[in-house]
């Protein structure tokens, strides 16, 4: 069994966060760990305004040694941090572990908003987990931050920006262009160091995408972790995410969450009338 980590903060309504890469984890057959960074809350009577509560390092430090007790670890990735000591705790975990296969999601700004959740995560991302990411994830928004390009406007200043990620350290940079950019297609830039690669895919006209983001890149960490070399895992986690994102369920009136089992209809498992459990 593939054992694989996320180190980020809490959605507690399920789209994104551990929610969301502990269901992914689970849709792709590997055995899902979880450290604890920060919880994050939504406000309705504010019209759903984010608050991240932090969690102390020493709670995170805990949480690496349960983790990192048993077994080696096959990949893990990092998503929402909480603040500059949570990254440095993180990055000495990756490094005390030699861990390889690490997926930096550089949360910096949330998906549907432009609110920047984690402006004090900027530097220790840079300095501390960028190095060790074997593949980064940003979206336009945190590509255009990290690359000190500020907005991005096409595929051009995206292979900027990820020229300029690449040499703070990532091996790999796949910026998420998504709903943000003005394009008809959903598309995503790819950049191994020499060259770029476009991924190409259905634009949804939906506002069900709160979560698509972590769900990515834990698609990407479990693909990692079960051995597809790494612009194949990018691919499937398009595919993953997409249908994720094409199937949303609608959990309360604030924003749409991505379905995480949908590119298996994980709804129809378990189900009485078909007979419940599979397995003999
Ligand atoms: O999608 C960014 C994100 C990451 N992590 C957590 C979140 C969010 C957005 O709400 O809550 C925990």
């Amino acid at each position: 069994m593939k054992k694989v980590l996320t180190i980020a903060g809490s959605d507690s309504t399920g789209g994104a966060g551990i929610q969301a890469d502990l269901k992914t984890f689970q849709e792709f057959g590997v055995f899902g760990f979880s450290s604890l960074t920060s919880i994050v809350t939504m406000d309705p009577s504010t019209g759903w305004s984010h608050e991240v509560t932090e969690l102390p390092g020493e709670l995170l430090q805990k949480q690496l040694v349960s983790v990192f007790a048993g077994d080696k670890l096959d990949a893990l990735k990092t998503g929402m941090m909480g603040n500059e000591r949570n990254i440095q705790i993180a990055r000495e975990a990756i490094k005390e572990n030699q861990m390889a296969m690490v997926v930096v999601d550089p949360v910096i700004a949330c998906k549907g908003t432009a609110q920047v959740l984690q402006p004090k995560s900027v530097e220790g991302i840079k300095r501390y987990l960028l190095p060790q990411a074997l593949i980064t994830t940003p979206n336009l928004v945190e590509a255009g931050i990290l690359s000190e390009l500020g907005d991005l406007k096409d595929v051009n200043d995206m292979k900027e920006a990820a020229k300029r990620i690449y040499q703070l350290g990532a091996k790999h940079v796949v910026i998420k262009g998504g709903h943000r950019l003005n394009a008809t297609q959903a598309l995503d830039l790819f950049y191994d160091g020499q060259n770029f690669e476009v991924l190409v895919g259905e634009l949804f006209a939906t506002e069900y995408n709160h979560g698509a983001g972590c769900t990515f890149a834990a698609a990407i960490t479990a693909a990692l972790a079960k051995g597809y070399p790494v612009f194949e895992a990018v691919q499937l986690a398009k595919d993953f995410v997409a249908a994720a994102i094409n199937q949303g369920v609608h959990i309360n009136p604030y924003v749409g969450h991505v379905w995480h089992g949908a590119y298996h209809q994980a709804q129809n498992r378990m189900n009485p009338t078909t007979g419940g459990a599979t397995h003999d």
